[in-house]
């Protein structure tokens, strides 16, 4: 197992790459240029820049997050080959300074979605990030849009880059009718142009899941549960065709059984890297992110990690967002202190799997 962290780069963050390598057990980072557009290259510069930048702290940068897939590919219009071809090249670039998984996602038009990115958790006083679809319901789209970019005190938020949300009614049109098939088609279209080029340059691709777990606005969302994950390794049967598997993503429906997906699709080897959080459940699609710790949410972490342990003992893995804790200001679920937190008690239970089943 290598322990992870997101970081933004020094220009976006709040958290600092020394304050990274303090966290006991801290190999590397899970990486982002957040200023790209989706469909942009990534240049070799650019990647030098950050990869050297994360060296120099005494951390590795094996694993990049939200190269993301321009909407074009999604929607399986013609410009897609052109915008596959940038992203042909950005995974060469990322190649040759030592990345060796890609974390993405195949989310039309919103990648994850909250109601709040600042709820208060009345029995501690902390923050964390909401959602509640009946209050998403009142709001539509570009409501949303408006009060995350309104919430996220001043960040950017990976996956609602300003320059995407702009186009937003337009792309809600074009989206109007497509169904789960099609764009499962156009999902295989990209990765059976990729996938060589990974086999190539040794690259994991990880496709994260759909936050939350279920369609909304209408559009289709086609990485939800494990037969979605189990068809999507299937779209390209490639070991480098892997998940992303977030556990907070799955868990907001509580008909995923996480820990089982972990052995059966870490068994099969298709697990690139893991997000671990927590969630709790407070009605029907409406969850709040609770901290780490198994008792403050409803998902078993010591299932999870033993899954992974027995499955996957090699992967990468992260504390997924954290709430704010200790007066903590910064981009919302992405603070210093919880994260930290996380990351210590998943090495925790790390190490005292692992020494008992010696
Ligand atoms: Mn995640």
């Amino acid at each position: 197992m290598k322990m992870t962290f997101r970081w933004f780069g020094t220009k976006s963050d709040s958290v600092t790459l020394k304050q990274i390598r303090q966290i006991p057990g801290m190999t590397g980072i899970m990486g982002f240029l957040d200023y790209k557009a989706a469909g942009d290259v990534w240049s070799d510069e650019e990647i030098r820049a950050y990869v050297d930048e994360v060296h120099a702290a005494g951390l590795e940068c094996e694993v990049i997050e939200s190269v993301n897939v321009h909407e074009d590919i999604k929607m399986g219009v013609p410009p897609r080959d052109e915008y596959i071809r940038n992203y042909i090249t950005t995974i060469r670039n990322l190649a040759k300074y030592g990345v060796k998984v890609i974390v993405y996602n195949f989310m039309p038009v919103f990648d994850w979605l909250r109601t709040d990115l600042n709820r208060v958790i009345p029995e501690d006083g902390s923050t964390s990030l909401y959602f509640d679809e009946a209050e998403l319901g009142a709001m539509g789209p570009l409501d949303i849009v408006r009060k995350t970019a309104a919430d996220s005190r001043g960040f950017s938020l990976p996956g609602w880059e300003p320059e995407r949300m702009a186009e937003l009614e337009n792309t809600l049109e074009q989206y109007e009718g497509m169904t789960g098939d099609h764009l499962r088609k156009n999902f295989k279209y990209f990765l059976d142009a990729i996938m060589p080029v990974c086999e190539e340059c040794g690259v994991t691709m990880a496709c994260h899941p759909d936050d939350p777990a279920w369609p909304l606005f209408g559009l289709p969302r086609i990485v939800n549960s494990r037969a979605d994950l189990e068809q999507i390794a299937l779209l390209h049967d490639s070991p480098k065709n892997t998940l992303c598997l977030c556990t907070g993503s799955l868990g907001s429906n509580p008909d995923n059984d996480i820990p089982s997906i972990i052995r059966t699709l870490g068994a099969a080897g298709r697990i690139g890297c893991l997000h671990i959080r927590n969630i709790k459940h407070l009605g029907h699609h409406r969850f709040r992110e609770a901290s780490h710790l198994s008792s403050t949410g409803d998902l078993d972490m010591f299932e999870i990690v033993r899954a992974a342990h027995d499955a996957c003992p090699d992967v990468y893995f992260r504390p997924d967002h954290g709430r704010m804790i200790w007066d903590e200001t910064g981009r919302p679920g992405y603070g210093l202190y919880d994260r930290a937190l996380g990351a210590t008690y998943i090495n925790g239970l790390w190490e005292a799997i692992d020494k008992l089943s010696r």
